[in-house]
This record gives C-alpha cells, sequence and structure tokens, in this order.
C-alpha cells in the first residue's frame, strides 16, 4: 500500500507543471436538456447558441447539450431542473405547470423580453421561480410569435364542439371555452396523433410545423393568432449559485445575447407563413368582429385561468406583463 501511495504522490507531483491552471481549474460543464424534440428549429438555434457560449467561455463555463424528450419527457423536464437532476434546460411555461402553475403566463406577455427587463417583470418571474421552483429564468428565446389553432376539417365559427383538439396547458382554458374535446399530447406525440385520426386538430405556434411534418396532414389553420409563444432557458437554482460571481455573469450575459436575437422570429414568422400557404394550408377568418372576440376571448380565459390557479401571483404578473 505505502508504495503504491509513494508512486502515486510521486506521480501526482510529477504532473503538477502540467496541471491545469488556476483559471483552467474553474472551468464548469453545465448539461442542459431540450423539452423539445431534437428535429425542431427551436433546438437548432440553440445548438448554434450553445457553440457560442462553449466557444466565448473556455476555460470559464461550459454547456453540454444532452438531447431532447428521448433523454427526459417534455413534461418532467422542469422537474428534473428544479430538483438539479439536470441543471439547465430549454423549455416553455407550459410543460412545468406541475411545479408552479403560474409558469404557463409567460405566454401572455405583450411587453417584449427587453421591455421586461425594464419594468420590473424579469425581477418578479425570477424571484417566483426561485421562490417556487428553484429555478433560474435566464432568457427568453422565443417571442414575437402567435399561437394557432390548426385543423384537419373547417369550422365556420369559433365553436369546437364535436371536434378533439391536441392541447398542452397553453390552450386548455381558450379551447374549452369554445366546446373542444381535448387530449394534452407533448409535440413528439402529434404527428401519430394525426395520423391516426385521434385529433382533428392542434394547437401550435405559426412556425414550425414543418419541422415534424404535421403539414402534411394540417389542412387549416384559424387566423388570428392569440398569446406570445414564450421558449426560454431555465437553470437549476443550486446549479447557479454554486457558479463563481464571474461565471453567472457570463452566463447572464450570454442569456441576454441570446435574448437580443429574437427580432429573428419577426422574419421567420413571415417566411412560415408564406411556407404553409405554399403547402396548400387554407386560412380560416372569421369577420372582423368574430375575430375580434375570439382574440380578446383568449386573454380574458387565459389570465382568468393562471389567477384561478395561482391567486398569489397571476395579479402582478398581468400587472407587469399586459400593455
Ligand atoms: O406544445 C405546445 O403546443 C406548446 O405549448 C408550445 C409552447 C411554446 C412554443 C411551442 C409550443
Amino acid at each position: 500500500m505505502i508504495g503504491v501511495r509513494n508512486t502515486l504522490a510521486t506521480a501526482l507531483v510529477a504532473l503538477a507543471p502540467l496541471a491545469p491552471s488556476a483559471a483552467q481549474a474553474q472551468e464548469v460543464t453545465l448539461k442542459l436538456v431540450s423539452a423539445f424534440p431534437e428535429n425542431s428549429n427551436y433546438v437548432r438555434r440553440l445548438e448554434a447558441w450553445i457553440g457560442n457560449v462553449n466557444s466565448a467561455g473556455k476555460g470559464l463555463l461550459q454547456i453540454e447539450f444532452i438531447g431532447g424528450p428521448k433523454a427526459i419527457p417534455t413534461f418532467e423536464v422542469g422537474k428534473a431542473v428544479s430538483n438539479g437532476v439536470v441543471p439547465m434546460a430549454m423549455n416553455t411555461g407550459a410543460f412545468y405547470t406541475n411545479l408552479m402553475p403560474e409558469a404557463d403566463a409567460l405566454k401572455l406577455a405583450q411587453v417584449t423580453a427587453a421591455e421586461q427587463r425594464q419594468n420590473g417583470a424579469y425581477a418578479y418571474i425570477n424571484k417566483v421561480w426561485r421562490e417556487k421552483a428553484k429555478l433560474v429564468y435566464l432568457a427568453r428565446m422565443v417571442e414575437h410569435t402567435p399561437f394557432h389553432l390548426y385543423l384537419t376539417k373547417p369550422v365556420s365559427k369559433p365553436d369546437l364542439t364535436g371536434l378533439k383538439i391536441r392541447i398542452t396547458p397553453v390552450y386548455r382554458d381558450f379551447f374549452q371555452s369554445m366546446n373542444a374535446s381535448m387530449v394534452q399530447t407533448p409535440p413528439g406525440e402529434v404527428y401519430t396523433a394525426l395520423e391516426r385520426g385521434t385529433v382533428d386538430g392542434y394547437g401550435w405556434p405559426i412556425h414550425g410545423i414543418f419541422d415534424l411534418k404535421w403539414h402534411e396532414r394540417t389542412k387549416y389553420r384559424v387566423d388570428p393568432g392569440f398569446y406570445n409563444a414564450e421558449v426560454s432557458i431555465i437553470v437549476n437554482l443550486d446549479a447557479y449559485n454554486k457558479l463563481s460571481g464571474k461565471q453567472r455573469e457570463f452566463l447572464d450575459q450570454q442569456g441576454l445575447a441570446l435574448e437580443s436575437l429574437n427580432d429573428h422570429w419577426n422574419r421567420y414568422n413571415a417566411e412560415e407563413t408564406a411556407r404553409q400557404a405554399k403547402a396548400g394550408i387554407k386560412t380560416i377568418k372569421f369577420d372582423a368582429t368574430t375575430s375580434k372576440r375570439y382574440y380578446d376571448k383568449a386573454y380574458e380565459v387565459g389570465w382568468a385561468g393562471i389567477i384561478k390557479v395561482a391567486p398569489d401571483t397571476g395579479p402582478q404578473l398581468k400587472k407587469l406583463l399586459s400593455k
């Protein structure tokens, strides 16, 4: 034993000059999981961001992408980050309402992410997210993006009686108010549901329906869109607090850099709208009065739903996120 120990000690001394410098020794790698499927445009943007973070963060902080819902199921990702199983995720509030129901309020934002950093919304979100779910809300990477109802059968008015619609918490109160029957699925199960005819439609943002080939099974899009799709980077609070000041500052800055690219969505959404038309997806439009009622109803029942499940934080979130 002594011999082994001595050998080890000698080896360590011999290696000392090759040991990493203090800065390198502090490099931390944070694993990140995506709640969205790997073949989504969100993951493509995420991977580009991670590439930037890792080249700027050499010797300081690295992010290791561990995959999508095959690694951790969509609706479990929030919990996995909250309890520290994975320190980071790309996720949307609707997927972690099991941790804190008000997470889904971010879809109701009518002020931009940049404005939210100015008007106290970002600070409030971070207070609530940290206290209720041990999550740091780092940065929003999707905004300027409405959700729509997509259908395989036409409707002539905002009445979904007799139709079975795929939802997540995002759409539940609104589609319920139009009398839909609903089935909740993660994005990864939408194609099969359409293929088998177990749903007559689904809620989804204006972009991204080509990523998972849903356009093949989609005949109509109902306009107008409603709400503001939110996809963000969240971080486990303990993992965040364990970082050095320099690492935290770096991560915050990288989050801000990601968020500052969100104008992309205005361009991309215009392209995706044109691509849907080209693919033969027809738009269903109601008259002006009905359209306004449809849109206003979405917000009315959306906020009522949030305030009902989160009476302690819902009103303040509404104040900070509404125009
Ligand atoms: O899966 C969904 O329809 C959903 O809730 C969502 C949320 C944000 C962006 C894209 C989809």
